[in-house]
């Protein structure tokens, strides 16, 4: 079914300490994300990137968070910029490190909230990103949106998160870099975590469709968040947090394809490319060609199995 994609650009590379990731909104536009969307036969409506007012009171007491001003000032925005959208489309976030997590998941769970509906979580990284401003020890806020998304404490300078989403509506999908405060906390929560191990074993397939039936049984709104670490960084070297052991591009094009088949999802992030270490924009690329399975492209049209 044709959408009206709205593309929102987020750059943002305070969530972390290497420069670049503010580049990734352009090189998405240089890669031709909207006319690639067009050719699918959706609407494209591209706002720009957002206009970010820095939020200079924000405080924390762990001194190793840094830039807490811009992610707040980013999340405050995209916030709104995400909810707005929902309104009369479907939100693509052109990211940016994943710290704008922080305001476009906010948007989404306010506007879910706003219609009754619950919402879904898919988290497809390498990270398990689950620090809390207070347990971080890097101090880069791109490593804890999920821990903000289910309502954890220390996130005062971003304020309450508008219905936090239960730790059982959050999948995360090909995870293989947790640190030990993450792993603790993880311990204690009901997520769904569908590590690199467990895909090993049971492959793409079984693991992602379990948690599809999941959202069809209830109703729900589906936001994905893909982190560019979530691939091999042989496939996708333009990302400043490399971890060994991640998908394939096969592998990553059946969860896009999965996705598309099952008709659930509502909006979507696209975050911590670094245009700056791309080669010759070849993880642009293979961004954009993902979304396009996301949202269609076959290759080749079969029946396939209805997810109701
Ligand atoms: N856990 C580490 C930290 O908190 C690394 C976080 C890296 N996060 C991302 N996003 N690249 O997934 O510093
Ligand atoms: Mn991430
Ligand atoms: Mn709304
Ligand atoms: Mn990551």
């Amino acid at each position: 079914m044709a959408k009206t994609c709205i593309l929102i650009g987020a750059p943002i590379d305070a969530g972390q300490r290497r420069p670049g990731c503010l580049m990734g909104p352009a090189a998405y536009r240089v890669a031709g994300l909207a006319q690639t969307l067009c050719d699918l036969g959706h609407g494209v409506q591209d706002r720009g990137d957002v206009e970010v007012t820095l939020a200079l009171d924000a405080t924390c007491a762990n001194p190793a968070v840094h830039s807490l001003p811009e992610v707040v000032g980013m999340a405050n925005a995209l916030r709104e910029a995400t909810d707005a959208a929902l309104e009369t489309g479907f939100p693509i976030i052109m990211g940016g490190d994943h710290s704008l997590a922080l305001g476009s998941v906010a948007g989404a769970a306010k506007h879910a909230a706003d219609k009754g509906k619950p919402l879904f979580l898919l988290w497809l990284d390498a990270h398990s990103d689950f620090h809390t401003p207070l347990t971080t020890t890097s101090g880069n806020l791109h490593g804890t949106p999920v821990a903000y998304i289910i309502g954890r404490d220390g996130f005062d300078a971003f304020g309450a998160f508008p219905a936090p989403v239960p730790p059982e509506n959050i999948c995360l999908f090909g995870i293989r870099s947790v640190d030990p405060a993450e792993h603790a906390a993880l311990l204690i929560h009901d997520l769904e975590i569908n590590d690199m191990r467990v895909l090993d074993e049971y492959g793409i397939v079984k693991p992602l469709r379990d948690f599809l039936d999941k959202v069809v049984a209830a109703g729900g709104m589906l936001h994905v968040s893909l982190d560019v670490d979530f691939l091999d960084p042989s496939v996708a070297p333009a990302v400043g947090t490399t971890v060994p052991g991640g998908t394939t591009i096969r592998e990553a094009h059946l969860v896009m394809e999965l996705l598309h088949e099952s008709g659930l999802v509502t909006s979507l992030d696209l975050v911590e490319l670094n245009p700056f270490l791309d080669e010759r924009g070849r993880t642009a690329r293979l961004m954009v060609d993902l979304v396009a399975s996301l949202m269609g492209r076959k290759v080749f049209d079969r029946p396939t199995r209805s997810f109701g």
